[in-house]
């Protein structure tokens, strides 16, 4: 059967039905390791009806990490597929069920949506209440969620979410400063704003806290600290139930990516 398959293919005829209704997919791939090994990757039992995420390392992937709660706060009934990121081959694979070769990818049936925010607008269109009824308050939670995606690179190069690694210190540049500065600024005042209609950005839950919660993570990693909105928002991201979840399972992961640990 592998003669079928190109390097990234998935078996065109691997689905199977063990109980009326219920398909599974066998997820069978062929792939190329950065040494020019060929592998074969057999992932077991896919459910084709239930959605499926594709994520990377709980520890390591803060895309993941976004989308995944935004699933979980809308209460959709998924199963996840991990696929430990920078080890040999894991590109083949990410290629293989991702069109940018790259994670999340949120699968329902046929459709695929990669890309967080795409996932996020997806996943709003069924869960209205994952943007701010409002519609200022919708447009300027977009504009959070959007620089966050679009933004904050030095942030992201030089303090990379490392969710189990605690008292890291890394150099200080004048970009990184003014990134923090910014996101700081960002929660400060919209805490300020909504603080009587709940707890997260715009009061109640909604994607731009998705978007910001590895943030919260990268704080307490690297020490950034600041008495009030700032410390208040980043205990209460962690302390999301579906946050501590995330953050147990990150715990139980054996990989260590030399480039995501950073800092002394
Ligand atoms: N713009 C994308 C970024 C996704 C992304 O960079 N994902 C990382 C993991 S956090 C990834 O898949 N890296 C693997 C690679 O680039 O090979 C999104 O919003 O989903």
């Amino acid at each position: 059967m592998s003669a079928l398959l190109e390097s990234g293919d998935t078996l065109p005829h691997s689905k199977f039905e063990p109980v009326e209704g219920l398909v599974f997919e066998l997820l069978v791939v062929r792939y190329l390791t950065t040494n020019g090994v060929m592998k074969i990757w057999i992932n077991f039992g896919v459910n084709m009806n239930k959605p499926l995420l594709i994520i990377g390392n709980k520890n390591y992937s803060s895309w993941s990490l976004r989308a995944w709660l935004m699933l979980k706060h809308a209460g959709v009934d998924f199963d996840e597929l991990r696929i430990p990121l920078f080890v040999a081959g894991y590109k083949g694979k990410l290629l293989s069920c991702s069109p940018a070769g790259k994670v999340p990818v949120y699968r329902e049936g046929d459709l695929l949506v990669w890309d967080t925010l795409a996932i996020g607008e997806y996943l709003y269109e069924i869960y209205p209440s994952l943007w701010p009824a409002q519609r200022e308050a919708r447009a300027r939670a977009r504009s959070v969620s959007a620089e966050m995606h679009s933004g904050f690179v030095p942030l992201r190069m030089a303090m990379p979410m490392n969710i189990r690694a605690r008292g890291r210190k890394v150099a200080m540049s004048v970009e990184l400063e003014a990134d923090i500065a910014r996101i700081k600024t960002i929660w400060h005042e919209l805490r300020t704003q909504y603080a009587g209609a709940g707890p997260w950005l715009f009061g109640p839950y909604s994607i731009a806290d998705a978007m910001f919660a590895p943030v919260a993570f990268r704080f307490i990693t690297y020490g950034v600290s600041e008495p009030g909105a700032v410390d208040d928002y980043t205990q209460t991201a962690v302390r999301d139930p579906l946050v501590q979840e995330w953050m147990r399972d990150s715990k139980l992961e054996q990989e260590r990516v030399a480039s995501f640990e950073v800092g002394v």
